[in-house]
């Protein structure tokens, strides 16, 4: 007899938080700790994992449906008897994270969290990250700045996790006097972020209590401080007994969530609006209290875009003033049968990206031919002495194109975002496009320079499989120097990869072939790689990229050279 479980929302530290997307339907498998559905609160945005692996029977919510603890999510056949105990009780549906087991309750956070509470009458006091349920999590945006009077829950900093966007609040009104972090900072509980002189009269809370958010849907009780967002596929477990009694929902006031100028929107609609080039201050919320929708944001582009004008305050390459007509809009089904497919995550997160660096980077691909018959020989040999690894050409171009960065430093540089600086890296951290059944991603491959063909062969293999396994953080995607987008596995003689910005090259490899080739004497049969090398013109010019394609080419010819 099928075995029927439940899934049910977890332990999420909020009430009658809406579900923004639901991300199976009947009949799709899921694996342990798949997200089933993201629920977005006015804090953070997280999605509830399934809770054993199985086949969506029953999916019981919408999008728009408003969620708490225990609500039903779907009913699930569960596969094989490894699966949790069911039906779920809300803990059921709690996944277990390495890097951050599930609690057992929010907790209130230890005392490495000291935001040292204000003395009664003010003085300059730390503010630290509180308890993330991570470590290590980016700095995505500073809200803040040197000079603000910022009030109690004033978001200071967005954090996002692979898992999760989160702001954090400040745990008391004050006068920010100076800013300990910066864009790109990884964090942890304890991190200092700022240092705040308290308005007189703060609050002596407990430190990262005092970091929690104070939630306006749902005031908490003194005693139960919460994490302050949780992160979607950490979400805490079972909730205390004697919890909460639930209170009255006081009026809605954006004010209080958003004090300020800092404009009203969750941290997803502002990852979005960000992802577009949209200075969200600009934009006008049409939601409950002013808050700041998709729509919002979509609108605010199609009339930017519709009066070509560029967005007020946005940087010169902020993307807008393009002046593009309108999408088509075109009833289909008028003529013969169609069916619609939603896009996924990730095709819709990098359409936006490739779509803003096609716009934006003046590109020119120049192709070249390498003679890898050696390299084919030699790597034959490799594959013959190290069975169980998979030696595939890619790691060779990766050392030929470390070796042609080194040799040419402006391809291994990314323009500043005020597009009159280039920055030179000193490191090599290759990116490597790999495709997988949800879309493209770009997992990073760090320190090329110092691996080994065989090192990098191993790694290329674990990224590869945590792409498609979906499990890259955002920290195994980020940092890269230069692309590869290899399609030699499948076919193809050249191809325009699109630069991926702030990148300014990016190398396409297609096919090798058996080719005659001149030799000076006669035409010879040689295995023929051909590269395609998409560069920013307006950071590198056509003769460097030549001078580099053909020094690449060179290096692969001679794979000793690559000793040099
Ligand atoms: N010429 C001929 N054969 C090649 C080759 C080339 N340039 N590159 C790889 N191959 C061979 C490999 O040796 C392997 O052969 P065997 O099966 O006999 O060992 C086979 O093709 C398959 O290779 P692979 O694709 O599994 O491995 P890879 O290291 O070459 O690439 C990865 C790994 C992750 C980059 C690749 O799987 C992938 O996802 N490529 C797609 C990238 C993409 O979509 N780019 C487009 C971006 S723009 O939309």
């Amino acid at each position: 007899m099928a075995d029927l479980k439940e899934a049910r929302v977890p332990d999420i530290g909020s009430e009658n938080v809406p579900v923004i997307e639901v991300l199976v339907k009947p009949g799709d498998k899921v694996a342990k700790e798949q997200g089933l559905v993201t629920l977005e609160s006015d804090k953070a945005t997280m999605e509830v994992p399934a809770p054993f692996a199985g086949t969506v029977k029953e999916v019981k919510l919408k999008v728009g449906d408003e969620v708490s603890e225990g609500t039903l999510i779907a009913i699930i056949e569960a596969e094989g008897t490894a699966a949790a105990p069911a039906p779920a009780p809300a803990s059921a549906a709690a996944p277990a994270k390495a890097e951050a087991p599930a609690k057992s309750a929010p907790a209130p956070a230890p005392a490495a969290a000291p935001a040292a509470a204000p003395a009664g009458g003010g003085g300059v006091q730390e503010v630290k990250v509180p308890d993330i349920g991570s470590s290590d999590v980016p700095v995505i945006e500073i809200l803040v700045k040197v000079g603000d009077t910022i009030a109690k829950d004033q978001s200071l900093i967005t954090l996002e996790s692979d898992k999760a966007t989160m702001e954090v609040p400040a745990p008391f009104a004050g006068v920010v006097k100076e800013i300990k972090v910066k864009v790109g900072d990884e964090l942890s509980e304890g991190s200092l972020i700022a240092l705040v002189e308290a308005a007189g009269g703060a609050p002596a809370a407990a430190p990262a209590q005092a970091a929690a958010p104070t939630k306006v849907e749902a005031p908490k009780v003194e005693e139960k401080p919460e994490p302050i967002a949780t992160p979607r596929g950490v979400l805490p477990g079972n909730a205390p007994e004697g919890d909460v009694a639930p209170t009255a929902r006081p009026p809605f006031d954006a004010g209080i969530v958003m004090p300020g100028d800092a404009p009203y929107a969750s941290p997803a609609i502002r990852a979005f609006a960000r992802e577009l080039g949209v200075d969200i201050r600009q934009v006008k919320g049409s939601g409950r209290g002013g808050r700041i929708q998709r729509e919002d944001v979509t609108g605010y582009v199609k009339h930017a875009l519709a009066s070509g004008a560029r967005p007020s305050g946005a940087p010169v390459a902020a993307g807008g003033g393009l002046n593009l007509l309108p999408w088509p809009k075109v009833d289909f089904s008028k003529f013969g049968a169609i069916e619609e497919k939603p896009l996924s995550r990730i095709q819709k997160i990098s359409g936006a990206n490739l779509a803003r660096n096609w716009a934006m980077i003046p590109h020119v691909t120049q192709h070249e031919d390498a003679d890898i018959t050696e390299l084919e020989a030699f790597r034959k040999k490799l594959g013959e002495e190290n069975k169980d690894l998979k030696v595939t050409p890619l790691v060779f171009q990766i050392k030929a194109v470390v070796a042609a960065l080194k040799k040419f430093p402006q391809f291994n540089a990314s323009l500043d975002e005020t597009g009159e600086k280039l920055i030179l890296k000193k490191y090599f951290h290759i990116g490597i496009a790999v495709d997988t059944p949800d879309g493209l991603v770009v997992p990073v491959i760090r320190d090329c320079d110092k691996k080994g063909l065989l090192d990098l062969a191993i790694e290329l293999g674990e990224i590869s499989k945590k792409a498609r396994d979906k499990k890259l953080g955002p920290n195994e995607m980020s940092g890269g120097c230069f692309s590869i987008s290899s399609l030699g596995g499948i076919g193809g003689t050249a191809f325009t990869p699109i630069v991926n910005a702030p990148e300014v090259a990016i190398l396409g490899v297609s096919k090798a072939a058996t080719k005659p080739v001149w030799n000076g004497k006669e035409f010879a049969p040689r295995l023929m790689l051909p590269l395609s090398l998409s560069y920013d013109h307006r950071v590198i010019d056509g003769a460097l990229a030549a001078r580099f394609a053909s020094y690449l080419a060179q290096q692969l010819g001679d794979i000793r050279r690559l000793l040099l």
